[in-house]
């Protein structure tokens, strides 16, 4: 069982993926408030950005986990990332939190909102393509507007990511990203009757909407997934706008891929995928389709547990869970397999429950996991 440290008071536990994050929680205005202080941070880039993000997103997941809304500085007692006492890190958290309780709102967020930097870079960061470092690049350079961009030297994702601007920062509904879905496994079962396609990311957790959709194309029987990739993109080949095919390293073993947790080594297509909007929802000057981003990834079946945990997230149940297992378990879990750190042996898995079953963790549904 997790050890005694890991837990405490109030229910709410140390790692995100031990508690019930449900979609929708109790303190919305305040984890609203954090999460644009750990993007702002993720924006400025300056020495410890990351770590400065981190401790936001873990005070913002503790507020999630509560079962109850956060009425009074009183009732922060305890609580993970947030209690001064647990850690100093948690300082900023809870003067932000204490300044909303008591004021109604916090003069610091309410300043990064309305700033220049902070707008410019999420207009920047919504190019497909353009992460903090070149979308800060171009704000110090003084550009401000996505026409002063045009011009400028860019890659082939953010080309694509400029020309779709307007439709790939339009949330994708649950709708549209069950008839994208419906159009994949239409063209998986030509090529082969039982290929399994599975809707993840936030729409698996319950979301609405989402900025994308994440399909893993997976086969029951181990090897039948090999070479299908580049059939399905060639029957789909009408339907994208854009391609970017990334191969499989071929080793795919979890012991042989990458520190990096947000990257795995599957074949996988990120595309832009042009979806054929129905009647109703067209009016007359409005083009008949709309540009979404699809992400399809290829899953041998002994890893499709470990893949469909990995990308079914959130991003921060991912890192959480695998701080947690690496900490209190001695083991390494990736999106491919899970083995102990010492005698690097392979822990077997056939299902999610299975995973969270081996690893002493109470098994959280998708729907739990919105931290
Ligand atoms: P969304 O799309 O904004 O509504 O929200 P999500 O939760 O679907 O976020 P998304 O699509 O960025 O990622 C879904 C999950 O998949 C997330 O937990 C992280 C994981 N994921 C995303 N991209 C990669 C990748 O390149 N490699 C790996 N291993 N995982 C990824
Ligand atoms: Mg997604």
């Amino acid at each position: 069982p997790p050890t005694k440290k890991s837990r405490l008071s109030k229910g709410v536990n140390m790692y995100a993926c031990q508690n019930c994050t449900p979609l929708h929680h109790f303190n919305s205005r305040l984890t609203d408030a954090l999460e644009i202080l750990e993007q702002h941070a993720f924006f400025r880039l300056d020495q410890n950005a990351e770590s400065r993000a981190l401790a936001f997103r873990r005070g913002s997941a503790t507020l999630k986990a509560c079962p109850h809304k956060i009425t009074s500085v009183d009732s922060l007692k305890n609580l993970p990332y947030i209690d001064t006492s647990n850690s100093s890190k948690a300082g900023h958290c809870k003067k932000v939190i204490t300044e909303i309780l008591e004021e109604g709102f916090s003069d610091e967020v309410e300043d990064i909102v309305n700033s220049d930097f902070y707008k410019t870079m999420k207009l920047f960061c919504g190019i497909w393509g353009v992460g903090p470092s070149t979308a800060k690049k171009w704000f110090d350079s003084g550009h401000r507007h996505l026409n002063d961009i045009k011009n400028l030297k860019l890659n082939k994702d953010q080309t694509v990511g400029l020309e779709y601007y307007e439709d790939l920062n339009t949330p994708v509904s649950k709708d549209e990203a069950l008839c994208v879905s419906e159009i994949v496994k239409t063209v998986c079962m030509e090529i082969k009757k039982d290929l399994l396609v599975t809707l993840v990311g936030g729409f698996r957790r319950g979301k609405p909407a989402g900025h994308d959709v994440d399909l893993l194309i997976s086969h029951p029987t181990q090897g039948e997934e090999k070479h299908v990739l580049p059939k399905v993109m060639e029957k789909l080949k009408d339907n994208f706008l854009y391609t970017d095919k990334k191969m499989s390293s071929g080793t795919t073993h979890p012991q042989y891929t990458g520190k990096s947790s947000t990257m795995d080594q599957f074949e996988k297509c990120f595309s832009i995928f042009k979806l054929d909007l129905p009647k109703s929802t067209k009016n007359g000057n409005e083009k008949p389709w709309k540009a979404i981003r699809v992400d399809l990834i290829v899953v041998p079946t002994d890893q499709y547990p470990f893949a469909l945990l990995g990308w079914t997230g959130t991003k921060h149940f991912e890192r959480e869970i695998r701080r947690y297992t690496k900490t209190e378990k001695k083991v390494v879990l990736t999106s491919h397999g899970m083995y102990t750190t010492d005698t690097k042996q392979s822990i077997e898995a056939k299902t999610e429950e299975e995973i969270f079953k081996k690893l002493d963790l109470e098994f959280r549904p998708p729907s739990e996991r919105c931290c």
